[in-house]
């Protein structure tokens, strides 16, 4: 399976094309549109979700309420688009209608500056346009259609947001994907913990106020994974090392790690590793799950939990210091509306990378252009792995 996204975060709509998803697979509008609701909301979100109400249009691959095996496309319309006819339009316009919302004062951390000498753009919108994070609606679009081919295949997920701004939240051992699921998504703040949620939203107000922004950490958990999902043989085959960079391409993300992650650097092997057991019921698991998941870049079984670093949003209402491009003179960065914390969308995002990730892994080890033949497959898989 592969896939691609298009689309300008101010443009008329957004795109996503999803290739060698297997036929037969039962979808519809709902799953994905419930999806991209989760994603538009969340404490800290700016003006912008008011205007849009993202849904969804199948344009291919579907039918009769099952894919078909050929290109899944999916479109959605950017309402925000009907604002913006001229600055955004694909005809030639002329030099005076060019400087309209044009920018030219790039703002530090965003990707204005490095893609307009690269793409070498005299308009920075040029870049900005594309690297806003507008664009992660479409992966959260597949990563629905995902969702939904894994839950088939009795593999759930859920993610949550673990710190905002510093302030941390306490969360229970052990818990489900079913209660992690039930418990975020009844917070504002995609927060586990209901005491913290008071003070996440309190630093986001006073963030808000300040002119600033906050970033912070998120989880995702996966249960139901089947042992041997990826490879050792190869750097590029190892499971984990996908989903890192899933999880490392999301706009603004800076940092990754698997189960007890950069605090195994400061832990003995004996407290790292998890003993190996084995019962009749459930054949091998492991006592412990420090290790996320994951054993030689392959799934051993236990749940994946994988959690990733948000940096603060770059677009800051009271500016950081920046060069004029087109005067080479000190200013005050552009600012362009913004969020001032979008870590519990992020959250969403990255339950959607993670299912985009193992849903591949899982094609490429079933026999995959049938739905119903990949189900008994991965049914005489599971059977072959208890009692071996
Ligand atoms: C973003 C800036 C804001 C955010 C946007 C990401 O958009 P706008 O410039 O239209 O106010 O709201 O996020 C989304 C539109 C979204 O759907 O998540 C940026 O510069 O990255």
């Amino acid at each position: 399976m592969r896939y691609f996204t298009a689309g300008e975060s101010h443009g008329p709509e957004l795109t996503a094309i999803i290739d060698g998803l297997p036929a037969g697979v039962p979808l519809s509008e709902e799953d994905v549109n419930h999806e991209l609701k989760r994603r538009q909301g969340g404490y800290g979100r700016g003006g912008r979700m008011l205007i849009e109400t993202d849904t969804v249009t199948f344009t291919s691959g579907l039918r009769h309420g099952e894919t078909l095996g050929s290109p899944l496309t999916m479109v959605v319309k950017n309402d925000d688009f009907k604002n913006w006819q001229t600055v955004m339009g694909i005809e030639p316009v002329d030099e005076r209608a060019k400087l309209k919302r044009r920018l030219s004062k790039p703002r530090p951390g965003h990707a204005d500056l490095v893609g307009g000498i690269k793409y070498q753009h005299d308009d920075l919108r040029n870049v900005l346009e594309r690297s806003s994070a507008r664009e992660t609606t479409m992966r959260v679009a597949i990563g629905a259609v995902c969702k939904r081919l894994l839950k088939e295949l009795g593999v759930e997920l859920a993610g949550h947001v673990l710190e905002i701004g510093g302030v941390k939240g306490t969360v229970p051992d052990k818990m489900t994907v079913a209660e992690i699921r039930e418990r975020a998504e009844a917070s504002a703040v995609r927060c586990v913990d209901p005491a913290v949620e008071p003070l996440m939203k309190q630093k986001i107000d006073e963030t808000k106020k300040a002119g600033n922004t906050i970033g912070g950490v998120v989880e995702v958990v996966v249960e139901g994974v089947p042992v041997g999902l990826g490879s050792h043989t190869q750097w590029d085959a190892k499971l984990d090392g996908k989903i890192a960079q899933a999880i490392m391409s999301i706009n603004a993300f800076k940092g990754v790690e698997f189960g007890v992650g950069f605090e195994a650097a400061r832990l003995p092997g004996s407290e790292v590793m998890d003993e190996i057991v084995w019962d009749e019921a459930t054949g091998y698991s492991r006592k412990s799950n420090h290790l996320g998941g994951f054993e030689g870049g392959m799934t051993n079984g236990m749940p994946i939990v994988v959690r990733g670093v948000m940096k603060p949003i770059p677009t800051l209402y009271k500016p950081l210091q920046s060069v004029d491009i087109d005067t080479k003179k000190p200013y005050k960065a552009s600012v362009e509306r913004s969020d001032s914390s979008a870590v519990p969308a992020a959250c969403v995002v990255a339950e959607a990378m993670v299912a985009i990730e193992v849903a591949k892994a899982m094609l490429d080890k079933f026999e995959s252009d049938s739905f119903a033949r990949m189900k008994n497959n991965v049914a005489d898989y599971r059977d072959y792995t208890l009692r071996f």
